[in-house]
């Protein structure tokens, strides 16, 4: 932890008031482990110290985190038991107002907004800002936030810590996996996080549905370019037989860039009226360009494209043009 002086003055902030406060704590829009256990955590956190606390985020909790505690207690901006104004309002592990998605209105009206996260892009959009960009996740901060004021951190707490961790290092796998961030999961085994259960419900199981249509992307994988591309698909038939959507095949496209010898990968997902492309690379090859040439976007890593074009059409045209670029970059080599 670096900035000692801001974490003292949110703590200040919490603490000093007599009267309980009306706090409310807000992720980020499509939250993911970290916005989300970094909020339930810090509200758990904020009732400790009397505060009316309630929470907030643009869309419905993932299936996969329901089981969470406290996850039960989250609410859609549009509820009516939400208040028009709060005391203080915190913003976890997001980088924008914009990035609060319909939970923003409540950041414009409050009196205190206090925006915590570990993203060195993040906008300074609080009237406190805690920003510890070396931090392994958000959780982190939370983690530091509770230390510092005293705070007994519950097993369920630390429950919602270690989520945030597993998140954000990739279940120890990513390059933030240090020793930090091991002595930081062991202290919250000690402190009684259920991590066990936590990474089989939250990171390994998937429904049947999901597991199926994961078979067929695998089934369907192909290899080009003396194996260096890699490229499957999953038809519209098949999502309607196993009644799956476009979140059952999340997990493919990553899967088929493990295949030994592949640098570039593609799958297309074939919707109601259009094609999703996900594209991805494991080298400098840049697969946003493509993406952007095509009407869509991304990373240099990992980038996206939705056609409205039949699958059969947008399979020749994105594969032609990946075959195409490939080349051109390996040719320049
Ligand atoms: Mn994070």
């Amino acid at each position: 932890m670096k900035d000692t002086k801001t974490l003292n003055n949110i703590i200040e902030l919490i603490k000093t008031s007599e009267k309980s406060r009306n706090c409310l704590v807000l992720s980020h829009q499509n939250p993911d482990g970290d916005t989300l256990g970094s909020m339930l955590a810090l509200g758990e956190i904020l009732t400790k110290f009397g505060h009316n606390v309630d929470r907030a985020i643009s869309d419905p909790v993932p299936e996969i985190y329901k089981f969470l505690p406290f996850a039960n207690l989250v609410k859609l901006p549009g509820d009516s038991s939400l208040k028009e104004k709060y005391d203080i309002v915190f913003s976890l592990d997001c980088g924008s107002v914009k990035r609060l998605g319909k939970a923003g209105r409540f950041w414009e009206t409050a009196i205190n907004t206090v925006n915590i996260d570990h993203h060195i892009s993040n906008e300074n959009f609080g009237t406190i800002n805690w920003i510890e960009a070396h931090a392994t996740s958000t959780g982190q901060l939370i983690y530091w936030l509770a230390k510092n004021a005293g705070v007994n951190v519950s097993n369920e707490v630390a429950t919602l810590l270690y989520v945030t961790l597993l998140t954000d290092t990739g279940c120890f796998s990513n390059s933030n996996t240090n020793s930090e961030a091991l002595s930081w999961g062991s202290e919250l085994i000690q402190l009684g996080a259920e991590h066990l259960n936590v990474y089989r419900k939250a990171f390994l199981e998937k429904p049947f549905k999901t597991i199926k249509v994961f078979g067929t992307g695998l089934e369907n994988l192909n290899l080009i370019e003396d194996g260096q591309i890699a490229w499957t698909f999953v038809s519209k038939d098949v999502l309607k037989s196993f009644s799956a959507s476009g979140e059952d095949t999340e997990d493919i496209v990553d899967h088929i860039m493990r295949t030994k010898g592949v640098k570039v990968g593609v799958f297309f997902r074939e919707d109601e009226n259009e094609t999703k492309v996900s594209l991805r690379s494991n080298t400098d090859f840049d697969v946003s360009k493509i993406a952007v040439a095509n009407g869509g976007g991304g990373h240099k890593r990992a980038a996206g494209i939705n056609i409205k074009l039949p699958l059969v059409k947008v399979k020749d045209l994105i594969l032609n043009k990946v075959i195409e670029e490939y080349n051109n970059e390996r040719n320049k080599q």
